[in-house]
């Protein structure tokens, strides 16, 4: 199965040189950070061909997985505007409907605004309307619509991966962990959940059936920053291609938490001053309106790059994607429908509108 590119473009080039400070007792790291890592020149792999026979049946499960929130949004909107004239009042209500199928006020407001450009004292059928705002839809979410790009030749391109607890974090890994190994990446996992012993499991278990290296706390409770830094130094001497850490959800306040990942960060950067190269925020579909709280905070606390968007197939709150695009407009690297591996893709523009409208 061609699953090269899957989840991301891979990108080759040199490894930039990095300072190294093997030494965790080094003074703060701060000031060693050095300047963004000039960007090689692609050596882009682009998605081979072979995935379009593929598309339909994830287009199905995508589908299948909105259908709730699919359910909410245009059972109301058809409603709403059946054999109705797109007037002030029609376009309010549709305003107040979409904010109510958890699109947000940015996004609700700019859709209802292409609508009274372009169909404004018209009367039109379900269709075109379901039509009209999937095309709407997909113009914001395509700008947000990025592979999480990875450079194994940063030896190893590192992903923090940060969320509030139960979002799917660690099951989030797992899957991006066993898709980049199938494409033959030498991959790592880090468990800086060290609190949970439970959670230590749950990845180990992971780790076993992808064959990625795993990197455990030497006991319950330890820092979580130490184990990150000795796992991404044993990662660059073992040369693995991409380490993917995982993190707790649950401190027991903001300020802890911020300070557990802030300080993960600095300490991977004694090693590698450019790492973490990613830092994925993964979201519940099924909190809403929350998911857009979490980003807000977790943007405090960290430099967020791009979201996974999780549980879309038990939610009835799928519109929340086209407000996070719409106000904070950082990538959505991938969506999950489903616990298996396979359920868990990149997010598309277009289908992810068309799939919410319920249409093919
Ligand atoms: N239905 C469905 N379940 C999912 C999806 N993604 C994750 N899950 C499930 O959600 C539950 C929580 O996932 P975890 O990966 O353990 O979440 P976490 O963020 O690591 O949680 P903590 O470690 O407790 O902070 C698990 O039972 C997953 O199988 C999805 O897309 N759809
Ligand atoms: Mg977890």
């Amino acid at each position: 199965m061609a699953l090269r590119d899957f989840f991301g473009r891979l990108r080759g080039g040199a490894t930039q040189p990095t300072p190294e400070t093997p030494n965790p007792d080094a003074p703060p790291p701060v000031a060693e950070i050095p300047p963004p890592e000039p960007e090689a020149p692609p050596a882009e792999i682009t998605p081979p061909e072979a995935e379009a026979p593929a598309r339909n049946g994830w287009f199905a499960r995508l589908k299948a997985g909105l259908s709730r929130s699919t359910a909410k949004l245009t059972d109301s909107v058809v409603s709403l505007l059946h054999k109705r004239r797109l007037d002030d009042e029609a376009l309010e209500e549709l305003e107040e409907t979409l904010i109510t199928a958890d699109l947000g006020v940015a996004a609700s407001r700019r859709i209802v605004e292409g609508f009274r450009r372009t169909r404004f004292g018209k009367e039109v059928s379900d269709e075109e309307v379901k039509a009209a705002l999937a095309d709407e839809i997909a113009a914001i979410l395509d700008p947000v619509a990025r592979p999480m790009e990875i450079i194994p030749a940063r030896a190893p391109h590192v992903v923090l991966v940060v969320g509030v607890n139960g979002t799917g974090k660690t099951t989030t890994i797992a899957k991006l962990g066993r898709h980049y190994a199938e494409q033959g990446l030498k991959i790592g996992f880090v468990a800086g959940d060290t609190f949970r012993a439970a959670a230590v499991e749950q990845l180990q278990v992971w780790a076993g059936r992808t064959s990625a290296r795993f990197f455990a706390p030497a006991k319950p409770g330890a820092d979580a920053a130490g184990l990150a830094f000795d796992a991404l130094t044993a990662a660059r001497a073992d040369g693995l291609d991409l380490l993917l850490v995982d993190t707790a959800g649950r401190l027991h306040n903001k300020s802890a938490l911020m300070e557990e990942l802030r300080k993960i960060i600095r300490v991977i950067k004694r090693v590698d001053g450019a790492a973490p190269h990613s830092v994925l925020l993964v979201l519940d579909a099924t909190t809403g309106q929350n998911a857009v709280q979490q980003v807000k905070v977790f943007k405090e606390m960290v430099d967020v790059t791009g979201l996974a968007v999780t549980k879309l197939d038990g939610s009835a709150k799928g519109g929340v994607v086209v407000a996070l695009a719409q106000e904070f407009g950082l990538p959505v690297h991938v969506v999950g429908v489903g616990e298996k591996a396979e359920d868990l893709r990149p997010f598309a523009a277009r289908d992810f509108a068309r799939g919410l409208m319920g249409l093919d």
